[in-house]
């Protein structure tokens, strides 16, 4: 699934070429923690090495950002281990498994479904929505038949283990999205590619054992995924209701084009969404945001002390860093 016409295609080989002679192709930069890093770039929330080493196959081998965090969010949507995120994701309440996914570029092109049902790759149909349609976002029954007509095959998503875990919930049917840092496990993946194209994508399962037709913030353009070509990109992952209302990977690209750095763009929105609930309710949310300027800075903050990102570059192979946070 290419990102480019022939013609398109032609003319970005032609300039990567060009870039390549024209440019040193590694720049570094600093991210916290004092480690250098360079272009191309590749962060993702959580634990995720397994998708960053997709990703990475495409940017090291001067491949384009959408292509890369498009194949590496489709890592995780296939593991039946990943219980946040695509097959194996823990269903709503009524045992049934909907996912949410968007994918975004440096041109602000821009895809999104949501409430999909029985197909494995969300990523990968928002892409198709971006590509293939004037619309950027299908939900439930539309995307599904979408989906379908361009060729993905349905499948049933929700694994022995997942409905095990589900019946379990149903004895006491609690619902405690706010004190469940450990089923947070979404991937909000931001690359910078060696030609300096920023894209992103972000794909879950969603909450566990939410209401039926629920969404969150993952699928949201501004939301669970904002990407500016000039400035930068963000993602998010925690409780969705939270960076909704604060339209947090949006605010997080606006404050750095008006100059915050990755880091301080985090920690401001982190605080924004804390003045608005008050310590005492924050304090039990999980939210974390992770987000990368157009020059290849990282920055990351979360709620509480729980948030890992992973990072990519030529002196990081897959390496995770634990965020700081508002929260000990
Ligand atoms: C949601 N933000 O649906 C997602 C959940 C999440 O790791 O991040 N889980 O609200």
């Amino acid at each position: 699934m290419s990102a480019f016409k022939s013609t398109g295609r032609r003319k970005f080989l032609k300039l990567s070429a060009l870039a390549a002679t024209a440019i040193p192709f590694f720049r570094f930069r600093t991210v916290p923690g004092n480690s250098k890093i360079g272009s191309p770039v590749l962060v993702s929330t959580w634990r995720n090495t397994d998708a960053n080493a997709a990703a990475w196959k495409v940017l090291s081998s001067n491949g384009h950002a959408l292509d890369a965090v498009e194949q590496g969010a489709r890592v995780p949507e296939a593991n039946p281990k990943d219980t946040s995120v695509g097959y194996g994701g823990l269903p709503d309440r009524e045992g049934i498994v909907t996912l949410d996914a968007c994918i975004m570029d440096e041109k602000s092109n821009c895809g999104s479904v949501a409430f999909v049902q029985g197909f494995k790759h969300p990523v990968s149909i928002a892409r198709m929505v971006m590509e293939k349609t004037p619309h950027v976002m299908l939900v439930g029954r539309g995307a599904e038949q979408f989906a379908a007509s361009q060729g993905f095959k349905r499948e049933n998503l929700l694994t022995k283990e997942s409905e095990r875990a589900w019946k379990e919930w149903l004895k006491k049917s609690e619902y405690k999205p706010y004190h469940n840092p450990g089923q947070h496990d979404t991937i909000g993946i931001l690359a910078l590619d060696g030609n300096g194209n920023l894209s992103g994508a972000c794909t879950t399962s969603g909450m566990a054992y939410k209401m039926h037709g629920r969404v969150g913030d993952s699928p949201i353009i501004g939301a669970g995924l904002y990407v500016d070509g000039e400035v930068g990109a963000a993602t998010a992952t925690g409780v969705g209701e939270e960076m909704i209302r604060i339209a947090g990977s949006h605010t997080i690209v606006e404050l750095m084009r008006n100059g915050r750095s990755p880091q301080e763009a985090c920690e401001e929105a982190i605080k924004r969404l804390i003045s608005k609930r008050g310590e005492e309710k924050a304090r039990e949310l999980s939210v974390a945001f992770l987000a990368l300027s157009r020059s290849g800075e990282v920055g990351a903050y979360s709620t509480n002390n729980v948030f890992e990102y992973t990072i990519s570059s030529p002196d990081h192979q897959h390496v995770v860093i634990k965020s700081p946070s508002y929260f000990n």
